[in-house]
């Protein structure tokens, strides 16, 4: 180290024996989390509306849709999407809103993956 002594003795006379290390510092880029959409069954909400919700909501094809209706139809719960906290928060604001102007109690959640 190029202590205030040092400096004071002048370069011809740098009596102590440190030496100056520099070390590399790996960088870490933290991918941002996320988040699984998940639409949930219930037996009212007719199927051909959760099909045009997957179509239009999920950029699905028709054939895409009406499988992934089926499978939360069947079992209860679906992930039909995994996004940024944003988008998530998004496509579910999108679908509660559609399913509430055509009066249905479809429910879409998020969480994290
Ligand atoms: N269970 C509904 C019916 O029989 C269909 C349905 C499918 C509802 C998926 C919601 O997320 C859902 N009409």
């Amino acid at each position: 180290m190029y202590t205030h002594a040092d400096i004071l003795a002048g370069p011809e006379n740098d009596d102590d024996n440190d030496v100056s290390v520099v070390v590399a510092t790996r960088e870490r880029t933290k991918r941002p989390p996320l988040y699984k959409v998940l639409l949930l069954n219930d037996d009212y909400t007719p199927m051909e509306f959760v099909v045009a919700v997957l179509e239009r909501f999920f950029g699905m094809s028709h054939a895409q849709a009406f499988d992934i209706m089926l499978t939360v139809h069947k079992k209860g719960v679906a992930v039909v999407g995994v996004f940024s906290h944003e988008i998530a928060e998004t496509k579910v604001a999108q679908v509660m809103d559609f399913a509430r102007q055509h009066q249905h109690p479809l429910q879409c959640t998020m969480e994290k993956e």
